[in-house]
Protein backbone atom coordinates (compact mmCIF):
# COMPACT_ATOMS: atom_id res chain seq x y z
CA UNK A 1 0.00 0.00 0.00
CA UNK A 2 1.73 2.95 -0.91
CA UNK A 3 1.85 6.30 1.39
CA UNK A 4 -1.43 8.43 0.63
CA UNK A 5 -2.18 11.81 1.92
CA UNK A 6 -4.06 12.36 4.20
CA UNK A 7 -4.68 16.08 5.11
CA UNK A 8 -3.37 19.02 3.42
CA UNK A 9 -3.86 22.41 5.72
CA UNK A 10 -2.62 26.15 4.60
CA UNK A 11 -3.32 28.82 6.52
CA UNK A 12 -4.23 32.65 5.00
CA UNK A 13 -3.79 35.83 6.11
CA UNK A 14 -5.74 38.82 4.96
CA UNK A 15 -5.57 42.14 5.14
CA UNK A 16 -7.75 44.71 3.81
CA UNK A 17 -6.63 48.38 4.67
CA UNK A 18 -2.58 48.78 4.96
CA UNK A 19 -0.45 50.80 7.49
CA UNK A 20 -0.88 53.60 5.07
CA UNK A 21 -4.62 53.87 4.93
CA UNK A 22 -4.91 52.02 1.61
CA UNK A 23 -7.50 49.75 0.79
CA UNK A 24 -7.91 47.01 -1.15
CA UNK A 25 -11.11 47.76 -2.65
CA UNK A 26 -11.92 44.35 -4.03
CA UNK A 27 -11.85 42.53 -0.26
CA UNK A 28 -13.37 45.61 1.30
CA UNK A 29 -16.62 45.17 -0.57
CA UNK A 30 -19.46 44.96 1.13
CA UNK A 31 -17.65 45.32 4.60
CA UNK A 32 -17.64 48.88 6.30
CA UNK A 33 -19.25 52.07 5.11
CA UNK A 34 -17.25 55.29 5.42
CA UNK A 35 -20.00 56.24 8.41
CA UNK A 36 -19.34 52.73 10.37
CA UNK A 37 -15.62 53.51 9.81
CA UNK A 38 -15.92 57.14 11.17
CA UNK A 39 -17.61 55.80 14.32
CA UNK A 40 -15.39 52.62 14.66
CA UNK A 41 -12.53 55.32 14.98
CA UNK A 42 -14.70 57.50 17.52
CA UNK A 43 -15.20 54.13 19.46
CA UNK A 44 -11.13 53.74 19.57
CA UNK A 45 -10.51 57.13 20.37
CA UNK A 46 -12.68 56.96 23.23
CA UNK A 47 -11.60 53.81 24.22
CA UNK A 48 -7.86 54.70 23.84
CA UNK A 49 -8.31 57.86 25.70
CA UNK A 50 -10.36 55.89 28.53
CA UNK A 51 -6.95 53.99 28.71
CA UNK A 52 -4.86 56.81 29.62
CA UNK A 53 -7.07 58.07 31.91
CA UNK A 54 -6.90 54.45 33.71
CA UNK A 55 -3.57 54.88 33.50
CA UNK A 56 -3.31 58.17 35.11
CA UNK A 57 -5.89 56.95 38.56
CA UNK A 58 -3.49 54.01 38.78
CA UNK A 59 -0.84 55.80 38.94
CA UNK A 60 -1.78 58.23 41.78
CA UNK A 61 -3.41 55.47 43.51
CA UNK A 62 -6.95 55.50 42.77
CA UNK A 63 -7.42 52.53 41.03
CA UNK A 64 -5.98 48.65 41.33
CA UNK A 65 -3.83 46.78 38.42
CA UNK A 66 -5.09 48.08 34.71
CA UNK A 67 -4.07 46.42 31.68
CA UNK A 68 -4.09 48.84 28.70
CA UNK A 69 -5.50 48.27 25.55
CA UNK A 70 -3.50 50.27 23.41
CA UNK A 71 -2.70 48.82 19.98
CA UNK A 72 -4.99 46.86 20.14
CA UNK A 73 -8.57 48.43 19.93
CA UNK A 74 -9.16 47.30 16.07
CA UNK A 75 -9.71 43.98 17.30
CA UNK A 76 -12.77 44.99 19.56
CA UNK A 77 -14.17 47.35 17.63
CA UNK A 78 -14.44 45.21 13.87
CA UNK A 79 -15.65 42.24 15.88
CA UNK A 80 -18.14 44.45 18.16
CA UNK A 81 -19.71 45.65 14.87
CA UNK A 82 -19.79 42.41 12.78
CA UNK A 83 -21.58 40.80 16.08
CA UNK A 84 -25.32 41.40 16.64
CA UNK A 85 -26.00 43.67 20.05
CA UNK A 86 -28.80 41.75 22.32
CA UNK A 87 -28.47 38.69 20.16
CA UNK A 88 -24.83 37.12 20.34
CA UNK A 89 -22.75 36.87 23.70
CA UNK A 90 -19.13 38.78 24.23
CA UNK A 91 -17.16 36.42 26.33
CA UNK A 92 -13.92 38.67 27.09
CA UNK A 93 -10.54 38.08 28.74
CA UNK A 94 -9.88 41.68 29.44
CA UNK A 95 -8.78 43.71 26.36
CA UNK A 96 -11.42 44.27 24.63
CA UNK A 97 -13.06 47.31 26.15
CA UNK A 98 -14.33 48.70 23.59
CA UNK A 99 -16.41 45.63 22.22
CA UNK A 100 -18.14 45.48 25.56
CA UNK A 101 -18.87 49.28 25.27
CA UNK A 102 -20.07 48.75 21.67
CA UNK A 103 -22.54 46.28 22.85
CA UNK A 104 -23.69 48.38 25.90
CA UNK A 105 -21.66 48.07 29.06
CA UNK A 106 -21.30 51.23 30.64
CA UNK A 107 -18.55 52.57 30.82
CA UNK A 108 -17.67 52.98 34.42
CA UNK A 109 -17.95 49.17 35.20
CA UNK A 110 -15.02 48.83 33.57
CA UNK A 111 -13.31 51.46 35.86
CA UNK A 112 -14.63 49.72 39.12
CA UNK A 113 -13.53 46.19 38.00
CA UNK A 114 -9.87 47.58 38.52
CA UNK A 115 -10.70 49.24 41.33
CA UNK A 116 -11.37 46.09 43.26
CA UNK A 117 -15.37 46.66 43.32
CA UNK A 118 -17.30 43.39 42.57
CA UNK A 119 -20.37 45.84 40.94
CA UNK A 120 -18.17 45.85 38.19
CA UNK A 121 -18.65 42.61 37.29
CA UNK A 122 -22.27 42.43 37.62
CA UNK A 123 -23.82 43.33 33.78
CA UNK A 124 -26.39 44.85 33.88
CA UNK A 125 -29.71 42.59 32.76
CA UNK A 126 -30.49 42.20 29.42
CA UNK A 127 -26.51 42.54 27.96
CA UNK A 128 -25.05 39.22 26.37
CA UNK A 129 -21.65 40.12 27.87
CA UNK A 130 -20.01 37.67 30.62
CA UNK A 131 -17.46 39.56 33.20
CA UNK A 132 -13.94 40.22 32.61
CA UNK A 133 -12.33 36.86 32.91
CA UNK A 134 -8.51 37.37 34.79
CA UNK A 135 -7.97 33.50 34.94
CA UNK A 136 -6.37 32.84 31.65
CA UNK A 137 -8.79 30.53 28.79
CA UNK A 138 -10.98 29.31 31.59
CA UNK A 139 -14.08 31.66 29.85
CA UNK A 140 -13.51 29.68 26.25
CA UNK A 141 -15.40 26.81 27.83
CA UNK A 142 -18.29 28.99 29.22
CA UNK A 143 -18.45 30.87 25.50
CA UNK A 144 -18.57 26.92 24.15
CA UNK A 145 -21.30 26.46 27.38
CA UNK A 146 -23.65 29.49 25.64
CA UNK A 147 -23.16 28.76 22.46
CA UNK A 148 -24.41 25.21 22.76
CA UNK A 149 -27.15 26.05 24.63
CA UNK A 150 -27.98 28.44 21.84
CA UNK A 151 -27.37 25.46 19.48
CA UNK A 152 -30.36 23.46 21.40
CA UNK A 153 -32.81 26.21 22.14
CA UNK A 154 -32.53 26.97 18.70
CA UNK A 155 -31.53 30.56 18.97
CA UNK A 156 -30.20 32.91 16.47
CA UNK A 157 -27.05 33.84 18.82
CA UNK A 158 -23.12 33.42 18.33
CA UNK A 159 -20.87 33.36 21.27
CA UNK A 160 -17.97 35.63 20.47
CA UNK A 161 -14.68 34.75 22.90
CA UNK A 162 -11.72 36.79 22.76
CA UNK A 163 -8.34 35.81 24.09
CA UNK A 164 -4.85 35.84 23.47
CA UNK A 165 -2.17 33.65 22.44
CA UNK A 166 -0.68 32.56 25.53
CA UNK A 167 -4.42 31.47 26.50
CA UNK A 168 -4.17 28.85 23.19
CA UNK A 169 -1.21 27.22 25.52
CA UNK A 170 -4.22 26.35 28.43
CA UNK A 171 -5.78 22.89 28.68
CA UNK A 172 -8.74 25.09 28.87
CA UNK A 173 -8.57 26.14 25.39
CA UNK A 174 -7.93 22.93 23.87
CA UNK A 175 -10.84 21.35 25.98
CA UNK A 176 -13.18 24.25 24.54
CA UNK A 177 -11.96 23.92 21.29
CA UNK A 178 -12.59 19.96 20.96
CA UNK A 179 -16.00 19.92 22.50
CA UNK A 180 -16.61 23.27 20.38
CA UNK A 181 -15.67 21.30 17.05
CA UNK A 182 -17.44 17.86 17.79
CA UNK A 183 -21.03 19.32 18.75
CA UNK A 184 -20.75 22.06 16.08
CA UNK A 185 -21.78 24.97 18.14
CA UNK A 186 -21.88 28.57 17.14
CA UNK A 187 -18.68 29.89 18.88
CA UNK A 188 -16.16 32.06 17.53
CA UNK A 189 -12.25 31.72 18.79
CA UNK A 190 -11.28 35.22 18.68
CA UNK A 191 -7.03 34.99 19.19
CA UNK A 192 -5.26 38.42 19.72
CA UNK A 193 -1.74 37.44 19.37
CA UNK A 194 -0.53 40.55 20.72
CA UNK A 195 2.77 38.61 20.41
CA UNK A 196 3.62 38.53 24.15
CA UNK A 197 2.39 36.68 26.93
CA UNK A 198 3.32 39.15 29.94
CA UNK A 199 7.04 38.65 29.01
CA UNK A 200 6.95 35.20 27.15
CA UNK A 201 7.62 35.78 23.56
CA UNK A 202 5.17 34.50 20.87
CA UNK A 203 8.32 32.28 19.30
CA UNK A 204 8.31 30.12 22.53
CA UNK A 205 4.59 29.94 23.28
CA UNK A 206 3.99 27.41 21.06
CA UNK A 207 6.42 25.47 17.84
CA UNK A 208 3.69 26.16 15.47
CA UNK A 209 4.62 28.34 12.34
CA UNK A 210 0.82 30.39 13.39
CA UNK A 211 -1.62 29.86 15.92
CA UNK A 212 -4.15 29.59 14.02
CA UNK A 213 -3.05 25.73 12.55
CA UNK A 214 -4.85 24.99 16.13
CA UNK A 215 -7.70 24.92 15.34
CA UNK A 216 -7.04 22.36 12.25
CA UNK A 217 -6.76 19.70 14.90
CA UNK A 218 -10.29 20.37 15.83
CA UNK A 219 -12.10 19.95 12.27
CA UNK A 220 -12.61 24.23 12.68
CA UNK A 221 -12.58 26.86 9.59
CA UNK A 222 -9.36 28.98 10.75
CA UNK A 223 -7.58 32.13 9.25
CA UNK A 224 -4.78 34.57 10.22
CA UNK A 225 -5.94 38.03 10.04
CA UNK A 226 -4.38 41.65 10.43
CA UNK A 227 -5.67 41.99 13.89
CA UNK A 228 -5.14 46.26 13.51
CA UNK A 229 -7.03 46.68 10.37
CA UNK A 230 -10.88 47.14 11.11
CA UNK A 231 -11.94 46.06 7.67
CA UNK A 232 -10.05 42.66 7.92
CA UNK A 233 -11.30 42.04 11.57
CA UNK A 234 -14.73 43.11 10.37
CA UNK A 235 -14.91 40.27 7.69
CA UNK A 236 -13.01 37.54 9.19
CA UNK A 237 -16.21 37.93 12.11
CA UNK A 238 -18.41 38.61 9.98
CA UNK A 239 -17.98 35.55 7.75
CA UNK A 240 -17.40 33.43 10.76
CA UNK A 241 -20.49 34.56 12.37
CA UNK A 242 -22.58 34.18 9.06
CA UNK A 243 -21.33 30.58 8.78
CA UNK A 244 -21.92 29.74 12.72
CA UNK A 245 -26.03 30.95 12.12
CA UNK A 246 -26.51 28.58 9.09
CA UNK A 247 -25.16 25.95 11.12
CA UNK A 248 -21.51 25.60 10.02
CA UNK A 249 -20.20 25.18 13.79
CA UNK A 250 -17.19 26.97 15.38
CA UNK A 251 -14.34 29.43 13.78
CA UNK A 252 -11.15 30.16 14.79
CA UNK A 253 -9.22 33.70 14.38
CA UNK A 254 -5.98 34.80 14.86
CA UNK A 255 -5.50 38.24 14.89
CA UNK A 256 -2.14 39.34 14.44
CA UNK A 257 -1.52 42.40 16.94
CA UNK A 258 0.66 43.80 18.91
CA UNK A 259 0.18 46.22 23.01
CA UNK A 260 1.73 48.89 22.72
CA UNK A 261 2.06 49.27 26.69
CA UNK A 262 3.03 47.03 29.47
CA UNK A 263 1.22 43.92 30.27
CA UNK A 264 -0.24 45.92 33.09
CA UNK A 265 0.52 48.80 35.00
CA UNK A 266 2.24 45.92 37.40
CA UNK A 267 4.70 45.61 34.57
CA UNK A 268 7.32 47.36 32.78
CA UNK A 269 8.20 45.57 29.38
CA UNK A 270 11.18 47.41 28.86
CA UNK A 271 13.08 44.88 30.89
CA UNK A 272 11.92 42.38 27.71
CA UNK A 273 11.81 43.94 24.74
CA UNK A 274 13.50 46.23 22.27
CA UNK A 275 12.24 49.43 22.00
CA UNK A 276 13.33 48.98 18.12
CA UNK A 277 10.70 46.42 18.46
CA UNK A 278 7.87 48.91 19.92
CA UNK A 279 8.79 51.41 17.69
CA UNK A 280 7.84 49.21 14.30
CA UNK A 281 4.90 48.64 15.95
CA UNK A 282 3.76 52.03 16.54
CA UNK A 283 3.93 52.49 12.46
CA UNK A 284 0.75 49.78 12.96
CA UNK A 285 -1.49 51.80 15.10
CA UNK A 286 -4.57 50.95 14.24
CA UNK A 287 -6.00 54.56 14.74
CA UNK A 288 -3.60 55.96 12.72
CA UNK A 289 -3.74 53.81 10.03
CA UNK A 290 -7.92 54.07 10.29
CA UNK A 291 -7.38 58.01 10.53
CA UNK A 292 -5.03 57.89 7.29
CA UNK A 293 -7.40 56.11 5.30
CA UNK A 294 -10.58 58.70 6.38
CA UNK A 295 -8.39 61.02 5.37
CA UNK A 296 -7.46 59.81 1.99
CA UNK A 297 -11.36 59.54 1.66
CA UNK A 298 -11.98 63.26 2.44
CA UNK A 299 -14.07 62.36 5.85
CA UNK A 300 -11.80 63.35 8.33
CA UNK A 301 -9.71 66.89 9.31
CA UNK A 302 -8.04 68.26 12.42
CA UNK A 303 -10.71 69.91 12.85
CA UNK A 304 -13.03 66.80 13.51
CA UNK A 305 -10.50 65.53 15.19
CA UNK A 306 -9.80 67.80 18.12
CA UNK A 307 -13.85 67.90 18.66
CA UNK A 308 -13.04 64.08 19.05
CA UNK A 309 -11.02 64.64 21.73
CA UNK A 310 -12.45 67.38 23.71
CA UNK A 311 -15.79 65.18 23.45
CA UNK A 312 -13.59 62.36 24.71
CA UNK A 313 -11.80 64.27 27.28
CA UNK A 314 -15.56 65.14 28.37
CA UNK A 315 -16.75 61.13 28.35
CA UNK A 316 -14.07 59.77 30.26
CA UNK A 317 -14.11 62.48 33.06
CA UNK A 318 -18.07 61.71 32.84
CA UNK A 319 -17.31 57.89 33.82
CA UNK A 320 -14.38 58.54 35.87
CA UNK A 321 -16.46 60.97 38.50
CA UNK A 322 -19.51 57.92 38.36
CA UNK A 323 -17.08 55.36 38.90
CA UNK A 324 -15.89 56.94 42.07
CA UNK A 325 -18.72 58.73 43.03
CA UNK A 326 -20.59 55.12 43.68
CA UNK A 327 -21.82 54.30 47.05
CA UNK A 328 -19.72 52.57 49.45
CA UNK A 329 -20.49 48.48 49.26
CA UNK A 330 -21.94 46.89 52.11
CA UNK A 331 -20.16 44.17 54.21
CA UNK A 332 -23.44 42.27 53.50
CA UNK A 333 -22.35 42.15 49.70
CA UNK A 334 -19.28 39.83 50.54
CA UNK A 335 -22.25 37.07 50.91
CA UNK A 336 -25.06 38.50 48.68
CA UNK A 337 -24.00 36.86 45.24
CA UNK A 338 -22.50 33.65 45.54
CA UNK A 339 -25.75 31.30 47.10
CA UNK A 340 -29.54 31.65 46.49
CA UNK A 341 -29.65 30.13 49.88
CA UNK A 342 -26.72 31.07 52.29
CA UNK A 343 -25.05 27.85 53.99
CA UNK A 344 -25.34 28.43 57.85
CA UNK A 345 -21.41 29.05 58.20
CA UNK A 346 -21.50 32.03 55.96
CA UNK A 347 -24.34 33.33 57.47
CA UNK A 348 -22.87 32.94 60.70
CA UNK A 349 -19.82 35.38 59.67
CA UNK A 350 -22.24 37.53 58.09
CA UNK A 351 -24.11 38.43 60.77
CA UNK A 352 -20.90 38.69 62.83
CA UNK A 353 -20.09 41.58 60.45
CA UNK A 354 -23.23 43.48 61.18
CA UNK A 355 -22.70 43.50 65.06
CA UNK A 356 -19.02 43.44 65.41
CA UNK A 357 -16.52 45.53 64.37
CA UNK A 358 -13.86 42.11 64.38
CA UNK A 359 -11.24 44.42 65.00
CA UNK A 360 -11.67 47.04 62.06
CA UNK A 361 -12.74 50.68 62.60
CA UNK A 362 -16.27 50.24 64.87
CA UNK A 363 -18.22 53.15 62.08
CA UNK A 364 -17.28 51.69 58.97
CA UNK A 365 -19.56 51.07 56.36
CA UNK A 366 -21.18 47.60 57.13
CA UNK A 367 -22.47 48.01 60.91
CA UNK A 368 -26.37 47.86 60.02
CA UNK A 369 -28.40 48.46 62.60
CA UNK A 370 -30.38 45.73 64.43
CA UNK A 371 -33.54 45.26 62.83
CA UNK A 372 -32.51 46.59 59.31
CA UNK A 373 -33.73 44.92 56.54
CA UNK A 374 -31.67 41.75 55.48
CA UNK A 375 -30.74 41.51 51.63
CA UNK A 376 -31.14 37.30 51.65
C1 LIG B 1 -4.81 30.45 34.71
C2 LIG B 1 -3.90 31.62 34.82
N1 LIG B 1 -2.56 31.41 34.80
C3 LIG B 1 -1.70 32.47 34.90
C4 LIG B 1 -2.19 33.75 35.05
C5 LIG B 1 -1.23 34.94 35.13
N2 LIG B 1 -1.30 35.68 33.88
C6 LIG B 1 -2.02 36.80 33.77
S1 LIG B 1 -1.98 37.43 32.22
C7 LIG B 1 -0.95 36.22 31.68
C8 LIG B 1 -0.47 36.20 30.24
C9 LIG B 1 -1.58 36.10 29.26
O1 LIG B 1 -1.07 36.23 27.98
P1 LIG B 1 -2.02 36.24 26.73
O2 LIG B 1 -2.99 35.11 26.82
O3 LIG B 1 -1.18 36.29 25.53
O4 LIG B 1 -2.89 37.58 26.91
P2 LIG B 1 -2.38 39.11 26.86
O5 LIG B 1 -2.21 39.54 28.28
O6 LIG B 1 -1.13 39.15 26.07
O7 LIG B 1 -3.50 39.87 26.24
C10 LIG B 1 -0.66 35.33 32.71
C11 LIG B 1 0.23 34.17 32.58
C12 LIG B 1 -3.60 33.91 35.07
N3 LIG B 1 -4.16 35.12 35.17
N4 LIG B 1 -4.41 32.84 34.95
MG1 LIG C 1 -0.59 37.96 24.43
Amino acid sequence: MPIRTVYKAQIDHMQILDEDGKLDEKLAKNTLTDEQVVHLYEQMTICRTLDEVAFKLQRSGRMGTYPQNKGQEANAVGAAIALEKGTDWLVPCYRENAALFMHGLPMHYILLHWMGDERGNQIPDGLKITPLSIPIGTHMLHAVGIAWAMKLRKERGVACTFFGDGATSEGDFHGAMNFAGTQQVPCIFYCQNNQWAISVPREIQTAGETIAQKALGYGMPTMQVDGNDIFAVYKATKDAADRARAGGGPSFIEAITYRLGDHTTADDAKRYRSAEEVDSWKLKDPLIRTRKYLERKDQWSDKKQSELDERAKKITAEVVKTAEGIEKPHTDDMFNHLFSEIPAELRRQRDTLRTHSLGQEPGQVGLRAPGQAEHV
